[in-house]
């Protein structure tokens, strides 16, 4: 088996039944396989809640460590719209050329920086620093704040040692508050500020509700797109031949993209809350519990894909849901998407191969399946062009 491949844990179940079960710290989830299930409990967020209590629709549950609501994930219509409707226009930001300019730059310099080392750890040498420098860009501050982050580590709630790690977290909530301070005192252009200014229904955003959006904005961007980079890389290094292909057809760019992000399926999945007794594939789901769509499984849904376990880059139909479904869709999948297309063709521009020569998968335990998301490291030699 190739390094690169994430193959489908969930196949049988999906196919047999349609779901699996985990537990999490005594709060079982149902977690649902199918394409057209994981579509249809999206889309009905009146069943499947995601305002339930903050860090519950959070597999594992984050409710021991987290009491802020991270807005407006944690939200569900009406109150989302108005708070995507603030939050929209900003984080479409990426699409704009100077935007682009900018996140350009950061990964063609990244590159550059790496291609003559023996061997770059891709996770922290290359992938963190990459997402944290982005981010930057994303919440328009300086550049230099980048590496405060790094020094977080790949996830804010998360350490090696602790699946759920309260004091890591609150490092990320002190640091917030500070730049919240700081914003109050004295704003400025950055995300901070902006939010501050901003209102619904006639009143400005509290500071627990930027609080909030701020959290979401760190936390959920990070290990999701550290993996969607890290797997490339990997991917690239045993697939030379698509990056020759990306050279020499970059119109297929687009589609490789989301093909790659198919695949990867960054986030495994998402919880919700059940509302009120019903059934999801001749399963009771009772009031209460909680139910998980798996986006990594409705990925490899083969009534709805053909070659579900292979990367097709140039795949024509592409209704996959890594960055889920419905009104919950991805906030920060606009920035996500640039990072994969410059670093797409930063990669096809200056590297000719890459050569992996050590690697330890990240595997995530989920109950009956275990998936593997990525890597906590990979070693690799850059061959520049
Ligand atoms: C939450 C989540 C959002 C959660 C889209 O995902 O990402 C997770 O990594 C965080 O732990 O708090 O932000």
């Amino acid at each position: 088996m190739k390094k690169s491949e994430l193959s489908d844990p969930f196949e049988q179940a999906r196919l047999e039944k349609g779901y699996g079960e985990m537990n999490d710290q005594d709060d079982p989830v149902t977690i649902l396989l199918r394409h057209k299930d994981v579509r249809k409990c999206a889309h009905n967020w009146k069943t499947f809640q995601s305002g339930a209590v903050p860090g519950r629709i959070v597999v594992p549950s984050e409710v021991n460590i987290r009491e802020t609501r991270q807005i407006p994930f944690e939200v569900d219509p009406p109150m989302h719209g108005g708070y995507r409707a603030i939050v929209e226009p900003w984080f479409k930001r990426p699409l704009q050329p100077e935007y682009q300019a900018k996140l350009t730059a950061q990964i063609q310099d990244l590159v550059d920086e790496v291609a003559d080392w023996d061997s770059v750890e891709v996770v922290s040498d290359f992938a963190l620093r990459l997402q944290s420098r982005a981010l930057t860009l994303l919440l328009n501050i300086p550049y230099e704040e980048a590496q405060t982050w790094i020094e977080w580590g790949t996830h804010v709630f998360r350490s090696e040692d602790d699946a759920l790690d309260g004091s890591k977290a609150a490092i990320l909530y002190d640091y917030i508050d500070a730049q919240i301070d700081k914003a109050i005192a004295q704003p400025g252009e950055d995300l901070y500020s902006v939010l501050l200014d901003s209102e619904l229904d006639g009143k400005k955003l509290t500071r627990e509700e930027v609080k909030g959006v701020m959290i979401l904005t760190f936390a959920g961007g990070r290990d999701t797109v550290i993996n969607a980079v890290t797997n490339s890389i990997a991917y690239f290094a045993e697939h030379p031949e698509s990056l020759t292909r990306l050279r020499n057809e970059p119109e297929i760019t687009g589609r490789a993209i989301e093909e790659l992000i198919r695949y990867f399926a960054p986030l495994t999945h998402m919880g919700r809350v059940v509302t009120e007794d019903t059934q999801v594939c001749e399963h009771a789901a009772k009031a209460d519990t909680r139910v998980s769509l798996c986006w990594a499984s409705a990925n490899r849904d083969a009534a709805v894909f053909e070659k579900p376990n292979e990367v097709v880059l140039d795949r024509k139909l592409n209704p996959h849901v890594s960055f889920g479904f419905s009104h919950h869709n991805c906030l920060g999948a606009t920035h996500a998407r640039q990072i994969m297309n410059i670093l797409v063709k930063t990669l096809a521009d200056k590297v000719q191969s890459i050569d992996i020569l050590a690697s330890q998968e990240n595997i995530e335990e989920l109950g009956e399946f275990n998936r593997k998301v990525g890597f906590d490291s990979i070693k690799v030699k850059f061959n520049a062009r």
